[in-house]
Formats: C-alpha cells, structure tokens, sequence
C-alpha cells in the first residue's frame, strides 16, 4: 500500500493525494448522505498523463478505482463502499475548456468543467451548450457523461448523448483512447464514445469531450401553469406542442405536495397563484432574438387549455427575475425534500400516454404499505420521466425507513408492468444495480457483463456500481 501511495504522489504530486480523514471526508460521503464509504486515498490529477499514470497504479496492484466528479449523483455511483481499499479519482482539478469553435458548433473540455461553466463558455461564443439540471453549478461534464444525466432541456435537445461527439478516455489498463473528434458524420465501426456514456465510471475515466452547441436563444416565455391532474397535464403538453413547435423547451410537472415543501423551506418562495391546485405545469418556450412572437404564442396555448379545462389558472414571467422565481419553484424540490427529512427517490420513465393511469393507480398502494406516506412526486412529464419521491409521513422518518423496500418493490414492480424504465436519468450506481439487473433479461445482463470483462476484466473500475459483483 506505501508503494502505491509513494506512486500515487510521483504521479500527481503530494498536494494531490488526500489520505487525512477530514481532507478525504467530502469525497466519501454522497449527495443524499445514504451512502458513506470508506477510501484508501483521494487522488486529484491534473491532466490527462497523470490520469494514466494513476489508473496504471491501480491496475498494476489491482486496487479498485472510483472515478469522481462533483460529487452530486443520485444513486450512489461516485463514492467508494466502506471496504477502504479503493482510491477515489478526482476529476476536479481538471478544468480546462480546450476549443470553442461556434461556426462547427463545437465545444473541447476537460472532463473536470463544471457544467455551468461549459454553460458559459458556450454564451461567451454566442452560443447554447443546453444541458441544465439543478445541480450545474458543482456537476461535472465527466459525470454528465458517465450518467448520460437529463435535466429540463432534454425535451428540445435529448439527453448527454445526443449532445457529445467524441471522448477522450483512460481506459481500465491505463492506455490513453483518443477519440476526441468533432465529426457529425463518422460511420468506422463500432461507436465507441457512446459506449463509455452511461457507463458510470465501470469502463473506464473520462478526461475530454467534444460537445455540441447550438444556436443561443436569449428570448423566453415563461409560465406557471395549475393542472387539475396527470392526464390534463399531458393534454397540455399536446396542446403546447401544437402552438410552439420547435420554441417548447421545458414542460415539468410538480405535485401540490413539492410545491407545499418549497414553500416552508425554501427562503423567499411565494405561490404565485391565488388558490392551491393538486398539480402544477413549468412550461417554457425558447427562441433566438429575432423570434419576438414566443408571448403571443404563450397567451393563445394557455387561452386554448383554460377553456378546455386543460389548465385553472397560470403565472406568466413579465421579467427575468419573475422567471427565476418561477423557475426556482421546480429547481428547488430535492434541497428541500432533503430538509423536511427521511426520502425515498425513485426516478421511473413511463410511456406518456401511461403517466395518468400509473400515477392514480400508485397512490392506493402506497397508502396501503404505509399509511400517511407523502409522494413528492415532480419531474419531466414531457420526457414520460417522473420523480416519484416519497417522503415520511409527518414526523415517522424511522417508517420510512423500514417501509422503504415494499414501497420501492411495489413502485419498481408498478414501472416495470407498465414497460417502463427504473433509472430514466440518474443511473443504476450502487442503489439500483441489484434492482436493475433483476428486471433486466438474462440477455441483456449477460450482453452487458460481457462489455464490462472485454474492457475491465479484474473488475477494477468502480466495482459494484451498475453491475452487481460477478
Ligand atoms: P459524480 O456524482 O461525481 O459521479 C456520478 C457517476 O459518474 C459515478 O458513477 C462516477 O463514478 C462517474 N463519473 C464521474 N466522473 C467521471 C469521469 N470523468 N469518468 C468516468 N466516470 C465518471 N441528474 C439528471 O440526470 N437530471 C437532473 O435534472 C438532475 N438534477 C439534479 C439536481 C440536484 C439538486 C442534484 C444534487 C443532482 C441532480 N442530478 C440530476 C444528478 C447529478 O447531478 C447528475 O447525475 C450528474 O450528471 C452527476 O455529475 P457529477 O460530476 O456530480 O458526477
Ligand atoms: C430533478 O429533476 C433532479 O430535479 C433531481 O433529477 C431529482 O432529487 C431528485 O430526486
Ligand atoms: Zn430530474
């Protein structure tokens, strides 16, 4: 172990290789604090070689690696377990945006940039890198990458895979793939880059990519709509996709529950409608400076779904600081799930025609597992995605806990009947590896071990993350 560690250190330098508890103690614990590891060092190189360098370490004594980002993940997927054998790659320091080239619509960074930076660096260039989630200010574009993470523009723009065209890779032996190439067209042979997106860290250690940029839409309309239900939602979102084609870029959804959460816990939030509804729409459209028609669009799809009954009231951004307020209604529901106490998160996909019909069905079940049990339950609607958390009822944290496997058997069980997916955006991590692989065929879990032994046949690369143990 001295060994590695002396290694470690001429390969990164000692600032770089963290072993003191308090210096490590970030690194070991994850987002929704459920998961607490242990690990032999944390490692922070700061290019590409040293990244090598490390993974050849590891591999050379057999020693299990974590690739981590900003540590944000939903799913347990970037710590290590509490065995202490395992080193912790930090992609953090390294944050270099390599090449912005607006005329090809390209952006080349490190993996380490934080994906408001990359954000950034994409409207410096007059240009849109779309990707946003609630997290983009600490979130990586490595671990955007690793997740194939979604967000509220997955609508217009798809998910992190659609948005990259090449990676560059430390593969679990330490050589170095190079297929950083900003080609749109690229029929050679097997696709390689989205091989390693959604892999979360089990193939190997993203250090680059090439991502896509789009035109920049600096024009927004905005609103807040109330919903009387799941299945009026969904006609709205037919209704809105009718009316703003292309323009429709966000349509989440959040129950009266979440909104009620935002309200007692995050500073500063208002209702911004007169009477409660059971369900809530953020709708908004986006366009270029010269699309000046997106209010008037807006007005005459809210118009239409009020006289259908399709939605009761809405708010509609009059400023920029209106729709942040709007905005921060929807953005804000995990931190303060998190500060009313004891969660469950299941993020399910469903197909949109089935969202109504699986939500009614699910609450009576839940009830009856747990009586009082409140579902949180908010997320991409247009994506059929929904965040279908629960929270304890009023103060009995200790029964959700113990309830906590019957209602996420009775909800996994629910999705997959109705064809859907258990990890429609956050991945399998160490949460839902053991729940993944039981609804998976034997094919497609034989097709998947059979990748993992090509690439990482010592089971190296964040071993019980994804896959269960072999
Ligand atoms: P980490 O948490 O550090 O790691 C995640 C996984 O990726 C791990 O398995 C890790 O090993 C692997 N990994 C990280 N970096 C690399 C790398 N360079 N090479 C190989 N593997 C790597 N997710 C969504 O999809 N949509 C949302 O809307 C969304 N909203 C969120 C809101 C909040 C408030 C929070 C806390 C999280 C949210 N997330 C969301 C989840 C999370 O932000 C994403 O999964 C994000 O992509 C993780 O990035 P990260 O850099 O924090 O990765
Ligand atoms: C969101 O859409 C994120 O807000 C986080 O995916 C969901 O915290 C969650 O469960
Ligand atoms: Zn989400």
């Amino acid at each position: 172990m001295n060994d590695l560690l002396a290694r470690l250190r001429s390969a990164v330098g000692d600032d770089h290789v963290l072993t003191a508890p308090d210096d490590v103690a970030a690194h070991v614990v994850d987002w929704t604090g459920t998961h607490r590891g242990r690990a032999l060092a944390v490692v922070r190189p700061g290019a590409t070689a040293e990244v090598a360098e490390v993974v050849r370490a590891c591999a050379e004594t057999r020693t299990p690696l974590v690739p981590q980002g900003g540590n944000t993940g939903l799913v347990g997927g970037g710590v290590p377990d509490g065995s202490g054998t395992a080193v912790v790659l930090s992609l953090g320091r390294m944050r270099t945006v390599r090449d912005v080239d607006p005329v090809a619509g390209t952006i080349t960074v490190d993996a380490g940039v934080v994906l408001a930076d990359v954000q950034a660096a994409a409207a410096a260039a007059d240009r849109l890198f779309p990707m946003s989630l609630g997290s983009e200010g600490s979130c990586t574009i490595g671990g955007n990458l690793a997740t194939n993470a979604g967000g509220t523009a997955v609508l217009r723009y798809g998910m992190t895979r659609e948005l990259v065209l090449g990676l560059e890779v430390v593969l679990p032996d330490g050589r170095v793939w190079d297929g950083l190439r900003g080609l749109r067209k690229d029929n050679t042979g097997y696709d390689l880059t989205q091989l390693f997106v959604g892999s979360e860290g089990t193939l190997g250690v993203i250090t680059g990519a090439v991502l896509r940029l789009f035109p920049a839409t600096p024009r927004h309309a905005t609103a807040w709509v109330a919903v009387p239900s799941v299945a009026t939602a969904v006609s709205l979102l037919g209704t809105a996709q009718e009316h703003s084609g292309v323009h429709l870029s966000t349509f989440e959804i959040a129950n009266r529950q979440a909104v009620d959460l935002v309200l007692a816990h995050l500073p500063g939030a208002v209702d911004p409608l007169a009477a409660p509804s059971e369900w809530y729409v953020l709708l908004e459209l986006a366009g270029s400076a010269s699309d000046d028609g997106l209010d008037a669009t807006l007005e005459a799809l809210l118009g239409e779904a009020v006289e259908a009954g399709t939605a009761s009231d809405a708010a509609v951004a009059g400023s920029p600081a209106q729709r942040s307020a709007l905005w921060s209604l929807r953005e804000g529901i995990s931190e303060v799930q998190k500060v009313e106490g004891a969660t469950l998160k299941h993020d399910v996909t469903l197909p949109i025609a089935d969202l109504a019909r699986w939500t009614d069905a699910m609450g009576p079940v839940l009830q009856e597992v747990l009586p009082g049990v409140r579902p949180v339950t908010y997320g991409h609607v247009g994506d059929g995605n929904l965040h279908y958390n629960l929270n304890a009822p009023v103060g009995r944290d200790d029964d959700l806990r113990a309830a906590a496997g019957d209602l996420t058997t009775a909800i996994h069980d629910a999705v997959a009947a109705a064809h859907g997916s258990i990890s429609a955006e956050h991945g399998l991590g160490r949460s839902k590896a053991a729940a993944a692989a039981a609804y998976k065929s034997d094919v497609e879990v034989d097709l998947m071990r059979a990748v993992k032994r090509a690439l990482d046949p010592h089971d190296l690369m964040n071993p019980g993350v994804l896959l269960t143990a072999p």
